[in-house]
């Protein structure tokens, strides 16, 4: 029965049934499921419209509104994410954002969530965000860690110019680099000079806290 909750938000996300969606959620929510298990499940939603799209039994319309549902699902469990933050100094400084070329957000919009409900700073710098600003972004706020989104595999070598650009300005040592999204693999990240990446968003956030973590450690403040 408790799985059933799970894959009908799955399905009825599929279908773009929002009422229905909603009822499981609320349902998941009430049987005691973390809003993890219920992302995961939406997340899962998302990739069986993707590959319908890709079969093209969806068109970019349906993308729209299974990316509307997702969102308003979002807005329904980010204050039971936040519910669980407890620190409220700043752990760490991370400067977010989805690579030039790229509109994808929700990913990004996830490992930010988490991110906070861990008590980082975030700056969000958005979407198609060029490789120029990801640089200036660094000297400006001196962030912990940089983390870049990369959705297509069109524009996912963006990412590795970004590294190399930090590299030129003598900015690569002063950051961890974190990168994920549809478009990046473990290997992959590794391959273009990033720290991690290949992971989901909440791994991602866990990573980001395990480096401030060792960060401190090492210099105290
Ligand atoms: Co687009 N799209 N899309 N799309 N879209 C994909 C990515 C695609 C795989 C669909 C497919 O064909 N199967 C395909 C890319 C193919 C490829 O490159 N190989 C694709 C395409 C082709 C396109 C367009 C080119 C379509 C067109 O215009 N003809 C176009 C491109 C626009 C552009 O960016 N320039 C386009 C547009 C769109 C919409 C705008 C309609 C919409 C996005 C809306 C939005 O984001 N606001 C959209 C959507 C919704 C998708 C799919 C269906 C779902 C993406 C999503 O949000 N998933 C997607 C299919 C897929 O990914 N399989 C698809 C849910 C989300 C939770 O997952 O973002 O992957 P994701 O995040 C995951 C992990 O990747 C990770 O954490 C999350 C899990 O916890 N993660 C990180 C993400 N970022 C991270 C950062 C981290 C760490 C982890 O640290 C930094």
């Amino acid at each position: 029965m408790s799985q059933n909750i799970l894959d009908n938000i799955k399905e009825f996300l599929v279908d773009f049934d929002m009422d229905r969606v909603f009822d499981f959620v609320k349902k998941a929510v009430e049987h005691g499921f973390k809003p993890l298990d219920i992302i995961n499940a939406m997340a899962e939603g998302m990739r069986v419209v993707g590959e319908k799209y890709e079969r093209g039994e969806y068109f970019l319309s349906e993308l729209i509104m299974a990316t509307e549902i997702f969102k308003e699902v979002m807005n329904f469990l980010e204050p039971l994410i936040m519910k669980e933050k407890e620190q409220v100094k700043p752990v760490g400084k991370v400067v977010v954002a989805t690579i030039e070329g790229d509109l994808h957000d929700i990913g990004k919009n996830l490992f930010i969530t988490f991110l906070k409900s861990m008590g980082f700073e975030v700056i969000d710098l958005g979407i198609d965000v060029p490789v120029k600003k990801f640089v200036e972004a660094v000297k400006q706020y001196n962030p912990d860690i940089l983390a870049m989104s990369a959705l297509l595999t069109t524009t996912a070598s963006n990412l590795r110019k970004v590294i190399e650009a930090l590299e030129k300005e003598g900015l690569r040592n002063k950051v961890r680099v974190i990168v994920g999204g549809a478009a990046v693999t473990k290997e992959y990240a590794i391959e273009i000079g990033a720290d991690a990446g290949g992971v989901d968003a909440y791994e991602g956030a866990l990573i980001c806290r395990k480096w401030v973590e060792e960060k401190r450690r090492r210099e105290p403040t």
